[in-house]
């Protein structure tokens, strides 16, 4: 980690604006937690990608929160490339007046540098290929760094550092986990299989009911009746499970749910959009 965070800081020295890419479905779990140190006098552009797969009325709000605090951030999905060319416009907005400033000072046709900065599977390989559009040529080594940067050209005024900067995720509590575990950005194993899509199904019945419902068939009106049942909430929710379970043919010998299978059903779905678009974190 130290190691990781000393290049990063080496390589912050090159560079005039930072991009820091979070998971829209998870703006606040996908934040480094030091990435304010990290980042200390630096200009910075927040983006939210994966916005394809998070709900659309979040997105409208987490770029309020962003605007209100002041904090520049464009919404990208960088499957389809939406959100690249705004993101590519706001590099030069923010960099307009010093730029301004070093031409007046006779230096001209220096191009302003970025970087790429994001914790594991948000996205920062596939935005890096997006906004380079693949088929630029690097602009070559530059003398006078130790070790040798490849740079990427994005436009007659951009030019984009090569390796994105891994940050480690947070570790803040045991939601931040299951967060990062249901989007992909740790390692779901590292959490039991079952008990994250127990949290999954509480959180879409809670926030998500239709998607839920329309996604394995259920009867909306039993699934309220269950949940209307008075037994401890696990065991209603674990009954939802079963449910679902039930609907996906995840039955093994003496007719029982197969849970594991189920959860896996369930975590793969999410993950892949099939339950629709959802944000697990609200402003
Ligand atoms: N749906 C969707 N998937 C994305 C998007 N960006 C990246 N991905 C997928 O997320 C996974 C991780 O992407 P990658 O670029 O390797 O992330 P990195 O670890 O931050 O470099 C891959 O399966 C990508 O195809 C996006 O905007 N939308
Ligand atoms: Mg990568």
């Amino acid at each position: 980690m130290a190691k990781t965070i000393k290049q990063i800081q080496e390589d912050l020295k090159l560079i005039d604006i930072a991009i820091e890419i979070l998971d829209a479905r998870i703006p606040i779990s996908s934040q480094n937690p030091n990435i304010a140190k990290i980042l200390e006098g630096k200009k910075k552009i927040v983006i939210l990608n994966k916005c394809d797969l998070s709900d659309e009325k979040q997105n409208d709000k987490w770029m309020e929160h962003f605007k209100r605090k002041g904090i520049e951030a464009v919404l990208t999905d960088s499957n389809s490339g939406r959100g690249i060319n705004e993101c590519i416009k706001k590099i030069e907005l923010i960099m307009e007046d010093k730029l301004e400033e070093q031409k007046l000072k006779g230096r001209v046709g220096r191009k302003i540098r970025v970087m790429i900065l994001g914790i594991p599977n948000v996205g920062k390989s596939s935005f890096i290929n997006r906004i380079a559009k693949k088929t630029s040529a690097n602009v070559g080594n530059k003398p006078g760094v130790t070790r040798q940067k490849q740079w990427i050209r994005i436009n007659e005024k951009i030019e984009l550092l090569d390796t994105p900067g891994v940050l480690w995720p947070k570790f803040e509590s045991q939601q931040v986990g299951i967060n990062l575990a249901l989007t992909g950005s740790i390692k779901e194993e590292i959490l039991d299989k079952v008990e994250l899509s127990y949290n999954l199904t509480k959180f879409l019945l809670n926030k998500y009911k239709i998607n839920l419902c329309e996604r394995y068939k259920l009867d909306g009106k039993y699934i309220e009746e269950i949940l209307q049942r008075d037994l401890p909430e696990n065991d209603n929710i674990y009954e939802i499970m079963q449910e679902i379970g039930k609907k996906r043919g995840c039955i093994i010998s003496g007719g029982n749910i197969d849970d594991e299978k189920t959860a896996k059903i369930m975590l793969d779905e999410f993950k892949n959009g099939k339950l629709g678009k959802i944000t697990l974190e609200e402003v």
